[in-house]
């Protein structure tokens, strides 16, 4: 049913018929295509036989008892209208439902357009001109691909994507997508990753890419700037809002920006009425369990200002979507029970006269058995075949196409490839109140690329054309490129007075300009100081908390901040209890757009369970994916909406980096700013809980996101510090950052802050203590070298516990360091030694970490609640190496002090760890080391915890 888009002139449009696609018909007696022989049938061979669904024979038992029925139907919609007819159908159904009639479920409509011809409205638009403009983007895009890979084989990009979807974006690109304007009211777009270069295509004729940057696509090193393979606003700040092309995150973070929105607005920060989310997805995309996982909080929270447009070209990248069933109808389903307005777009107008004349429901039977992998079939088949196979099947079917030449049949248009309906579909969207709008739309898969890949298996790959086959491209979409040029697929944009360059631009301005695009200084907060939040400080000393309770106090002090309080979005995937947050309940509200429509159970007490619309706290239940959706739409705010949000999300630390790794990485991608807690860290801190609870490695996966910053605070005063630099680096200076703090929930009294170690909590490392020898070294008389302990987070306790240890028992003294950042003091050793690899004739730099141990030698230990990896980051700079006990191998349920003996981080274990390098080191006997371990009550042969 492959069509022709040189097929979309204005000249060419048949005029609506009148007829309704299986609705309201008129006094035609055509009625509607919907017979009882089509209801819910679905085959799973084109050749076979109607099945029934649900339990409903398929076997009309009196035809003429239904054809009356239909005729009362028929009469109740032409004299009555649609609305009463579905007030009857619905009471017929109740009914029915109360006498015990077995009513089939059905989520699914007939397989065809949503909108009937005669509800079209009439296409706004000039359809000549919009249809040149695309004809020339699909050209660029191609060429784009074409080129880059004929620079170097191995560089590429998709060319069918675009081909598929170039109507979808074409339309709402012209007459719906709302640029940013200077009020940041625009709409925020989700494009389908790798149909970059049909965005990039437009985004040249608008003026806004040069002929340069098309040619360095995927060659973003290339002088004169490239283009990114797919939508990165790291990489094109100015360019792309939002990274999609991870599949799956794009739809899950449209819905969440969705409800972003209405928070913003139903918190009084700003008006987001007017701004529409769009998400532009595949169909195999839709395998993804992001991409359907968070359809129905879409519906709950009545999201109209969402539409989901779903490029349903039947093909993924190794073949059909659903080859033995429908994707369309699929998708429809899961959708409508949901609660989402659904909207189909199958068929272009060329059928509206077929099925106009359906009147005994035949063509859409026909339509409803035949499955996905025979209608990609039907792309790469001539006409003759479409005939026998799809006409065929019925004589009178075969009948109904009998004047229409085999060229006619083949060239049927599917209705994703038809402006009109799919400019029907976006209205019908923009109209919807009260719930989220998916369009459906059916398209073929390399749309225009002819045999070399229309609708083949391969056409995801395709990235070479030959000189026939641009010349056959050129000529089916009219680019006016000459014989002589067109092999070297040279890029065209017409003149910049051409109908087509002012057409678009005045679209585009009417339209509030370009899109994507991001604003290049958006605006700030002013922060508070440190010196402000001393006082917090001081009142932590000497109280028995946790980390945990530091950060979340702060959190609701910071609520309160007049500079920033609002701008705060608290975001907890139902853990408050567990991070004492209940507090919060109260002081700011949970929020929901309804409000509270209940009395809560705990309504008589203080901590109540407050739902109100104006709460600040996003509870998302259990859903790190969706809570950290929101913390991208709340972090990119800025940009997004020019309001500096900041998001505190508080999770789970096994449940983030490990869990939803990649939502972090579209984060960072994002540019989003704000706080990642990893609560209840570390293998031991967390006891009890077990293997899929206890987290030792969250700190090592963070260590590989460029833009996070890893902390591992040990003290309330160290959490403080670090959480009030990212407020000014992110919100005061504008910094891409997002800062993660592990913190525990193990209770310890928190000392004061020590004079001085503000610089060192931020920058990785400061000195706590020396801890004196009580008495006489153990060893061989002489002065032992120094011994130095390194520790983080909630087994720094443990190191200083060593220290005590090693001075009482062997009279070893030591120095305790205490390390905020194992990430932070490696990237800025590596940065200074790469640049003394760089300019060896330079005074050579020297990094914090260097610097702070410049006179420092000895042994070295570390320890923390994660896995060695982590702290033996620091190994290369530290003078006679890192000697690293951690938490590697699979957590268990116990508590803490076995658990810290389990995987020797405790403090015995510590202590017998700097011994036994003082031993390497010669500076004691063997068996001083031995006997130690008799002392300290380990048993050298316990099992190994890396492996157990
Ligand atoms: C998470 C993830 N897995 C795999 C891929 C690789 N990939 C890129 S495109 C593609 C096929 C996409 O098919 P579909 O969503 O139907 O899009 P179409 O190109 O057909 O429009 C795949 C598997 C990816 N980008 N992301
Ligand atoms: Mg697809």
């Amino acid at each position: 049913m492959a069509s022709r888009d040189m097929h979309e002139t204005g000249s060419e449009v048949v005029e609506a018929a009148g007829f309704a696609n299986g609705h309201a018909g008129e006094e035609t007696g055509g009625g509607p295509a919907v017979g009882p022989m089509s209801i819910g049938q679905v085959s799973d061979s084109s050749a076979g036989q109607p099945v029934p669904a649900d339990g409903v024979s398929s076997v009309d038992g009196d035809p003429t008892e239904t054809t009356e029925w239909l005729d009362s139907l028929r009469y109740v919609i032409n004299s009555r209208g649609p609305d009463r007819a579905a007030y009857l159908l619905h009471a017929i159904e109740q009914e029915a439902y109360r006498l015990g009639v077995p009513i089939p479920f059905s989520a699914n409509t007939p397989y065809i357009n949503t909108i009937p011809a005669d509800k079209q409205p009439p296409f706004p638009g000039n359809r000549e001109l919009e249809r040149r403009i695309k004809s020339i983007i699909r050209w660029n895009a191609m060429a784009m691909v074409v080129r880059a890979n004929r620079e170097d084989k191995s560089i590429g990009g998709h060319i069918s994507t675009f081909a598929s979807s170039a109507t979808l974006v074409e339309v709402a690109m012209n007459h719906f997508i709302r640029g940013r304007g200077d009020d940041y009211s625009g709409d925020q777009v989700y494009f389908q990753g790798h149909a970059s270069p049909g965005v990039y295509a437009r985004a040249f004729l608008e003026g806004r890419l040069t002929e340069k940057h098309l040619e360095n696509f995927r060659r973003e090193l290339a002088a004169g700037g490239g283009l990114s393979s797919y939508p990165h606003p790291w990489l094109m700040p100015e360019f792309w809002e939002f990274p999609t092309v991870s599949m799956g995150l794009g739809p899950i973070m449209a819905i969440y920006q969705a409800r972003f929105n209405k928070y913003l607005q139903d918190r009084g920060i700003k008006d987001t009425s007017r701004q529409h989310v769009w998400s532009f997805i595949g169909d195999g995309e839709t395998d993804e369990p992001e991409t359907l996982g968070a359809i129905s909080l879409a519906a709950r929270e009545k999201l109209d200002n969402l539409v989901f447009v779903i490029n349903c070209n039947l093909q993924r990248l190794d073949g059909p979507v659903r080859g033995n069933g429908k994707i369309v109808q699929e998708l429809e389903g899961v959708f409508r029970g949901a609660g989402w307005n659904v909207i189909k777009v199958i068929w272009g107008e060329d059928w509206d006269p077929l099925l106009a004349k359906d009147d005994q429901g035949l063509l859409v039977k026909r339509m409803n058995e035949v499955v996905d992998g025979q209608y990609q079939k039907y792309v790469v088949m001539p006409g003759g075949y479409i005939r026998d196979h799809f006409f065929g099947a019925d004589p009178k079917l075969a009948e109904m196409v009998a004047h229409l030449s085999d060229e006619k049949l083949k060239k049927l248009r599917r209705g994703g490839h038809d402006p009109e309906k799919v400019y029907a579909a976006y209205a019908a969207a923009m109209q919807c109140h009260g719930k989220p709008t998916v369009i459906i739309a059916k398209t073929i898969k390399g749309y225009g690329l002819g045999e070399v890949g229309e609708g083949r298996n391969v056409t995801h790959q395709q990235k070479k054309l030959n000189e026939d086959e641009l010349r056959a491209f050129r000529t089916r979409f009219g680019i006016p490129i000459s014989d002589d040029e067109v092999s070297k697929a040279p890029f065209y944009r017409p003149p910049e007075d051409s109908p087509e360059i002012r057409y678009l631009r005045e679209r585009r301005a009417a339209l509030g300009g370009a899109v994507p695009s991001r604003p290049k200084d958006p605006p700030r907060l002013e922060t508070p100081p440190l010196s402000d939040y001393i006082g917090f400080i001081e009142k932590s000393a000497g109280r028995e908390v946790s980390t945990t309770t530091g950060v979340v106090t702060l959190m609701a002090s910071l609520l309160k901040d007049k500079r920033i309080g609002k701008y705060i979005v608290p975001i907890v995937p139902d853990e408050s209890r567990t991070f004492g947050m209940d507090p919060l309940f109260k002081q700011c509200g949970i929020y929901a757009h309804a409000g509270q429509l209940y009395e809560p159970v705990d309504s008589d007490q203080l901590l109540y369970y407050r739902e109100a619309k104006d709460g600040q706290i996003l509870e998302e239940g259990i859903t790190e994916a969706g809570s950290m959706s929101s913390f991208v739409a709340a972090g990119t705010a800025y940009a997004s909406h020019g309001v500096p949000m900041i998001p505190m999300f508080i999770y789970y630390s096994m449940f983030g980096f490990q869990r939803i790794g990649d939502l972090i990485w579209a984060a960072c991608d994002s540019r989003a700013r704000g706080f990642l807690l990893g609560g209840t860290a570390g293998r031991t801190t967390l006891n009890g809980e077990g293997l899929q609870h206890q987290d030792g490695h969250s700190q090592l996966f963070a260590t590989a996101y460029p833009t996070v910053k890893v902390y591992d605070p040990a003290f309330v005063y160290e959490s403080t510090v670090i959480m009030l630099d990212g407020l000014d680096r992110m919100y005061a200076k504008g910094e891409d950052w997002i800062y993660y703090l592990t913190v525990y929930n193990e209770n310890y009294e928190m000392p004061a802050m020590p004079p001085g170690c503000e610089e060192g909590i931020l920058r990785g490392m400061y000195r706590l203590r020396d801890v004196a020898p009580a008495k006489k070294p153990a060893g061989k008389g002489a002065k032992l070298p120094p011994v130095h302990l390194l520790g983080s987070g909630a087994i720094l306790r443990e190191v200083i516990r060593g220290a005590e240890l090693l001075a009482e028992h062997w009279g070893v003294s030591s120095t305790v360091w205490s390390v905020t950042s194992w990430k932070e003091l490696r990237r800025e050793a590596q940065e200074c030694r790469r640049w003394n690899m760089l300019h060896p004739e330079s005074k050579p730099r020297r990094s914090y970490l260097e610097e702070t141990l410049a006179d420092e030698e000895g042994v070295f230990v570390a320890a923390s609640d994660h896995v060695r990896a982590v702290p033996e980051q620091l190994d290369p700079w530290i003078p006679g190496g890192l000697f690293a006990l951690g938490t590697d191998g699979f957590g268990r349920s116990e508590l803490r002090g076995r658990l810290r003996r389990h995987f020797e981080v405790d403090g015995e274990c510590v202590a017998i760890g700097a011994l036994s390098r003082l031993a390497a080191a010669g500076a004691i006997g063997a068996h001083v080391v031995a006997e130690a371990i008799k002392t300290l009550g380990v048993d050298p042969d316990k099992v190994d915890a890396a492996s157990a």
